[in-house]
């Protein structure tokens, strides 16, 4: 005999619709993490190879390493990713101080910086211990001269940053994140290490090893009256390992 078959009630498709929606809450961001962690890895290999191009650069140099730019020579700037036109605001890839080394774009950039904050000279979210290895030596009439370090000066190469994943908060504004390629030691006015990967940054070193680390928090007000809650709530810290943030053993030649 035949029964006719029973639908489901209201009660139980509700029941059954409030399961999947907190099941989707749950994965959700579990996925997002997953999805940043393979960004992470990608950005991990990029600095890798960077790092690995900037100690080819350095041996083509006698020795000396990489300065973080070659100052205008007429409208035309040098940096490692790309050569600007400040006249016409257009990039050049291929004139960048890494390019031969890497015959690469793409590896450039981090993954999880956000295109917006590139700006026209075309930023890619990894910034350069400039101020150890590449300083910039100002004249009196606010031209510069850039000064590099050799690669013999680096008595620990394995515990001395090269790049890094980096940005800044806007000296405009002091609370724009923006984009940064000038990597800041804990002894300087601001921390510039970005911890974009899941709280997490990468790290490339002077022995041509690469790692995540987690940026070590400033509190209070620093600098020139910078709020430590702004540059936390943005991820950006500095790359410590002994807990002082007055000294750099991680940034400096020793
Ligand atoms: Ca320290």
């Amino acid at each position: 005999m035949l029964t006719r078959s029973r639908g489901f009630t209201l009660i139980e498709l509700l029941v059954v619709i409030a399961i999947i929606a907190i099941l989707a809450a749950i994965l959700f961001p579990v996925f997002a993490r997953a999805r940043e962690k393979a960004r992470q890895t990608q950005c991990l290999s990029n600095l890798k190879q960077i790092t690995l191009g900037w100690m080819m650069y350095a041996t083509d140099y006698d020795e000396r390493v990489m300065p973080v730019e070659i100052p205008s020579s007429g409208d035309v700037k040098f940096f490692w990713w790309t050569a600007y036109n400040s006249a016409t605001s257009t990039q050049i890839p291929e004139g960048g101080l890494l390019y031969p080394y890497m015959k690469n774009k793409q590896i450039n950039a981090c993954p999880s910086f956000k295109n917006e904050l590139r700006s026209d000279v075309g930023l890619t979210g990894y910034a350069y211990n400039y101020h150890y290895l590449s300083r910039l030596a100002y004249n009196p009439d606010w031209t510069y001269e850039v000064v590099t370090t050799s690669l013999a000066a680096i008595q620990s190469p394995s515990e001395t940053v090269v790049f890094a994943d980096g940005a800044r908060i806007s000296f405009m504004d002091g609370k724009t994140l923006e984009g940064n390629t000038y990597l800041e030691p804990p002894s300087q006015n601001y921390p510039g290490f970005h911890g974009r990967h899941n709280g997490m940054g990468n790290i490339g070193f002077a022995d041509g090893h690469a790692k995540a680390e987690t940026p070590a928090y400033r509190t209070g007000t620093f600098g020139y009256g910078s709020d430590a809650e702004v540059y936390r709530s943005n991820s950006l810290g500095d790359i410590d390992s002994d807990g002082d943030l007055t000294t750099d053993e991680m940034m400096d030649l020793q």
